[in-house]
């Protein structure tokens, strides 16, 4: 087995080498950022907090905020044959950021610096289909294996089928998506994250998990 793709776990040695570099350089103002954001979005975390408290599994029209480097919520509870509409929304006011949902592990891109992860081994939206039904601000928007309608206008940031990588919106900052589609018959434990800048949003927090109840 690779050590590179573990999934959870911990990273190689020779990995965390390289991470503990990145923490030392960023580490610092990522958390002044992090911090001062945190004040001016606290409005919005209550809301959130309040959503996941009131409802302990989604459905209809669920929200994900994505901030630097984190989701709210970062878990989720689903149940199968559930109408859903998930609305990702990327307060951050500097990065774009992805959704990806997936599991089996990571698939990596090797280059100069590191070896980055970049997607999950299995996209949960394989065979999904799904309506964006509200866009703006989107960067791209990869549909990989998904069936995927539009009731919206889209433009050249949708990229209809594989190739292009794993299911997922990229959000400029500001921006926001709503996706409708009824939960998959894929029960079990399923992750979210962010692989833009390679692997250092998912490093430093942004990742989730949704847990999919039997129908
Ligand atoms: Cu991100």
């Amino acid at each position: 087995m690779d050590k590179r793709d573990t999934g959870s776990n911990p990273p190689a040695d020779d990995e965390q080498v390289d991470w503990d570099r990145r923490t030392l350089i960023l580490g610092s103002g990522v958390a002044l950022f992090v911090g001062a954001a945190a004040l001016f979005e606290s409005s919005n975390i209550a809301k959130a907090t309040a959503a996941i408290v009131g409802s302990p599994v989604d459905a209809g029209l669920t929200t994900v905020y994505q901030q630097d480097y984190y989701y709210i919520p970062n878990q989720m509870t689903w149940r199968v044959g559930t109408p859903m509409i998930l609305h990702i929304h990327n307060l951050s006011n500097v990065h774009f950021h992805e959704m990806q949902i997936g599991r089996g592990g990571f698939q990596t891109d090797h280059n100069a610096f590191s070896n980055l992860k970049v997607q999950f081994n299995v996209d949960f939206w394989d065979g999904v289909p799904v309506t964006i039904v509200e866009a703006n601000m989107v960067d791209n928007f990869v549909t990989n294996r998904a069936i995927v309608k539009s009731d919206v206008p889209t433009g050249p940031w949708l990229l209809t089928g594989a190739g292009n990588g794993n299911f997922s919106p990229t959000l400029y900052p500001g921006g926001d998506i709503k996706l409708k589609f009824n939960v998959p018959n894929k029960p079990g434990i399923w992750q979210y994250g962010c692989f833009v800048q390679g692997f250092i949003h998912w490093k430093d927090g942004m990742q989730g998990t949704i847990n999919i109840l039997n129908a």
